[in-house]
């Protein structure tokens, strides 16, 4: 296969990881912090992981070796890579990979493949110098693939222990997101309950950005991501800025909360952009959303600035209130009723109707037929809506049309609106790793490798301190039953790990509050062009704009600064 340029050169690239683990590796300690609680639901939650729940979290530290002193044992890892493809992964993989065998050369990894299934059905390949080699900080899941499986039946935990058995594993590592790491939990607590020592490590990955708490600062493949879309974004603002004639509507991945959409917005300055979680605390309605999009057409027509752009996150609909119930209403039906008779090419609305509510059934009526069809779409295995398929960028595009229309009748407005519309996700999910996911996702690897030989399971691998430089991040693990919860899914109560909203009190979605209402009216666009990968560190090495807003926010008031 022809390599380019670029990944023969980022072959060569070694990435910087933090000084504790450069070192020898047995010349580092585990510091354990006191016992966790969950989230949220402790005693439910104590009741269901009676093996795992309220472990310390762990720091790994420079000392004597004495947590790690099995460091150099010959082990058995196997991996796993999880859900939606983010750049860094395979450099996870490696930075396992290097850990185990700077341990003890003997030691062996396998890579499952396609996902969590191939952990239940055994298909594994073990991975070897070659095959690490071939992947070093190149984006994509490719090396191993991943999977949507949700391990959930009794026969699907009991062929996980029995592949991990047949394998003679001693631990497997999941990299993956929020659900991904709740089926790590179940994993870990269920090896457990059979007497199994085979330990569980997690690894926080997602583009969307939503699998961050205190100890987790970021997951690794957001940075990438939304350089990528911010990249295009610029493009495109520049392109209106040259024609002048277009509005862009583009809506962006992050299937839930809108970090992608908010750092993007930081890095482009876009006229408007909407934050979901924004949209659901201010109640606003589909129809308020509308008329923040006209109001800026307006004004900026009257300015003689026929032309914008308009970032949508993904999630925006399941966050307006009244489509919130609706898919609420629908996710409920579908799980309740099998779905046969929609499949067979009923339609949707006589099979559905007598079963919403007489609201939820009048506003689906009222939607463009396209998207009514797409809020019925088959959910996820983990019973989420697929709203990468909801085409939000054509529904507020006609809905803005309508309202233009109005808007001229009544005199209001006499512009031209020419609208196109965009969805920028897939473009971002696979590209090479910037330097700072190629370092994190190394680093995260590491990582796991040492909560494995330091006898741990239950955890997910952290890596703090990520916006300053990589060799001053702090490494450790976090308990996964302490960012557990439990939420109705499917019907029913589950513990899962608590997805992470933009906070709106918070540094990031304050500065963009801060400037929107100049962006709105005003041409103020941003152009950051493309990742650069060689150059000067404050081009190449910069976390996403989001770590940098929240560290200046928690370092403030250290130096007694306000946190304004
Ligand atoms: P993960 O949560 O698995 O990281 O995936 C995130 C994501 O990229 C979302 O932004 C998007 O909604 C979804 O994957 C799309 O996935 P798919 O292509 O499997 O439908």
């Amino acid at each position: 296969m022809e390599l380019s340029a670029l990944q023969l050169t980022r072959y060569q690239y070694r990435p910087t990881c933090p000084r504790v683990l450069a070192q020898d590796l047995t010349a580092i300690d585990l510091a354990l912090g006191e016992p966790t609680e969950s989230l949220a639901d402790q005693e439910a939650l104590k009741a269901l992981f009676k093996h795992t729940y309220g472990q310390a979290l762990v720091q790994i530290v420079n000392c004597t070796g004495e947590s790690t002193k099995n460091l150099g044992r010959k082990r058995t890892v196997g991996v796993i890579l999880s859900g939606g493809q983010a750049p860094g992964g395979h450099n996870v993989i490696a930075g396992l990979y290097d850990g185990l065998k700077r341990g003890n050369r003997e030691s062996r990894l396998y890579g499952f493949l396609g996902g969590p299934s191939g952990l239940i059905e055994n298909k594994a390949q073990e991975l070897t110098d070659a095959i690490i080699d071939a992947h070093r900080n190149t984006g994509g899941f490719d090396m191993i693939g991943s999977g949507r499986t949700k391990i959930e039946t009794a026969e699907q935990f009991a062929a996980s222990l029995k592949t991990a058995k047949q394998l003679q594993l001693d631990a497997v590592v999941i990299i993956g997101g929020d659900d991904s790491n709740t089926n790590a939990a179940l994993l870990a607590e269920y090896f457990l309950s059979q007497g199994s020592s085979i330990q569980v490590v997690g690894c926080p990955k997602t583009i969307d950005g939503d699998l961050k708490n205190e100890y987790i600062e970021a997951s690794f493949g957001f940075d990438t991501a939304v350089k990528t879309y911010s990249e295009l974004i610029g493009n495109i603002e520049r392109d209106v800025n040259s024609a002048k004639k277009y509005w862009h509507f583009i809506k962006l991945m992050g299937r839930s909360a809108s970090h992608i959409a908010l750092e993007c917005a930081l890095q482009t300055h876009p006229n408007v952009c909407f934050i979901s979680e924004e949209v659901a605390h201010k109640q606003w309605s589909l129809s308020q959303v509308v008329d923040q999009i006209c109001d800026s057409v307006v004004k900026r027509a009257a300015a003689q600035e026929p032309f914008g752009v308009v970032l949508i996150p993904e999630g925006l609909v399941e966050f307006i209130p009244e489509m919130k119930k609706l898919i609420q209403e629908l996710n409920d039906t579908l799980a309740a009723h099998t779905g046969d008779a929609l499949s067979q090419g009923t339609d949707p609305l006589t099979v559905l109707g007598t079963k919403l509510s007489k609201e939820a059934r009048e506003l689906l009526e009222s939607l463009p037929k396209d998207i009514a069809r797409q809020l019925l779409m088959d959910r996820d295995p983990h019973g989420n809506v697929q709203v990468s398929r909801i085409e939000t960028d054509k529904l507020l595009i006609s809905m803005v049309e309508q309202r233009l229309r109005q808007l001229k009748e009544q005199g209001r407005y006499n512009g031209q609106f020419s609208a196109l519309g965009h969805f920028f996700g897939y473009e971002g999910r696979a590209a090479f790793p910037s330097n700072f996911d190629a370092n994190y996702g190394y680093s995260l690897g590491l990582t796991a490798f040492v909560l494995i030989a330091a006898g741990l399971t239950g955890y997910m691998a952290s890596v703090r301190n990520l916006a300053d430089r990589a060799e001053d991040w702090a490494p450790g693990g976090v308990p996964l039953t302490m960012l557990m919860h439990l939420e109705q899914r499917h019907g029913a109560q589950k513990p899962v790990i608590q997805k992470a909203l933009v906070d709106l009190n918070a540094a990031p979605f304050k500065a963009f509050a801060a400037a929107r209402d100049i962006w709105a009216v005003t041409t103020s666009f941003l152009f950051p062009g493309s990742i650069q990968y060689f150059g000067p560190p404050e081009l190449c090495d910069r976390p996403p704009k989001t770590l940098e807003l929240e560290r200046k926010c928690r370092t403030a008031p250290e130096r007694g600064e306000s946190r304004e």
